[in-house]
């Protein structure tokens, strides 16, 4: 109740920051990405994680306006990216099932790369189980559009659901990013480690690429440059951080 209460205003008041988790091309050690991930400071709550909020911001509908507010910083951080080392990095942002219910979504998103001077490209939008069960008639067609207009549209949490496999068959996946739950246990358990190798393998035979999610371990990532998994995500590489700290790690990246 008190989140709900809180969130109200919350952007507003400037308690919203974006932050971002790099990606690594696990072939060539190049930085690919970063993943934008909402925080919320709030001054009676503090520090609400957005596995927290988010639900309730999808219930009470303010999460069109913060969907609208990341969106934005995300493409500005991939521009300024872009203008200090590379043109070929591009930011994911989550999307979550209300955001599908807009029937200007795909609109929304194309005016704000637009506005920026961006292409389609620069943008990959994450997709959970969660948004496609919602089952909204605007989904598919919506999806179809983006990717259509050169979106790149990721698979999230890959593994966890009930029918991932069935929505690889209908929906316009570039990118499938494995659960971080069998990244956790691929050096202990041969039935994760199998998984992940039997994953990478379909993902590759659809012309599907692979992130591998919550890399913590040098032997970790060693494995999965060996299964050749395309990129990597996680606390070894970096926790998610600031605008000013992403841009600090490119230049020693350089
Ligand atoms: O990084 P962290 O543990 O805080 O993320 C928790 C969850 O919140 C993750 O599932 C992540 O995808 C989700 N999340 C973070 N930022 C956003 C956002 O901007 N929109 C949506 N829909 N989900 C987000
Ligand atoms: O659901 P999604 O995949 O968007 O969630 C991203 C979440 O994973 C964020 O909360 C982020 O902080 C967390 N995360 C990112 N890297 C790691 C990691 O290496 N280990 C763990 N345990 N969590 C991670
Ligand atoms: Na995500
Ligand atoms: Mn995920």
């Amino acid at each position: 109740l008190a989140i709900e209460e809180q969130i109200h205003g919350a952007l507003e008041r400037g308690e919203l920051q974006v932050h971002y988790q790099i990606q690594l091309d696990i072939r060539d050690g190049s930085i690919m990405g970063a993943e934008a991930l909402l925080r919320w400071d709030n001054p009676v709550l503090g520090i609400v994680s957005p596995a927290e909020f988010i639900p309730i911001a999808e219930q009470t509908g303010v999460i069109e306006p913060m969907g609208e507010f990341i969106l934005h910083r995300a493409l500005e951080t991939a521009l300024t990216w872009q203008q200090t080392f590379n043109d070929e990095f591009r930011v994911a942002i989550n999307l979550s099932p209300r955001q599908f219910r807009n029937p200007n979504l795909v609109q929304l998103i194309n005016d704000c790369v637009n506005q920026l001077g961006m292409k389609p490209k620069d943008l990959e939008l994450e997709i959970t189980e969660g948004v496609l069960l919602s089952g909204h008639a605007y989904t598919l067609d919506a999806l179809m559009a983006l990717s259509k207009a050169g979106f790149c549209i990721s698979m999230d949490d890959f593994g966890t659901g009930y029918s991932s496999l069935s929505y690889l068959r209908t929906y316009p996946f570039q990118i499938l990013k494995i659960d971080r739950s069998f990244i956790k246990d691929m050096n202990t358990d041969d039935t994760s480690k199998e998984l992940i190798i039997a994953t990478i393998e379909m993902a590759h035979a659809l012309g599907i690429r692979v992130i591998a999610e919550g890399v913590e371990t040098q032997e970790q990532f060693d494995e999965l440059s060996f299964m050749m998994c395309d990129y990597a995500q996680g606390f070894l590489i970096s926790k998610p951080v600031v605008l000013d700290e992403l841009l600090k790690i490119g230049e020693h990246y350089i």
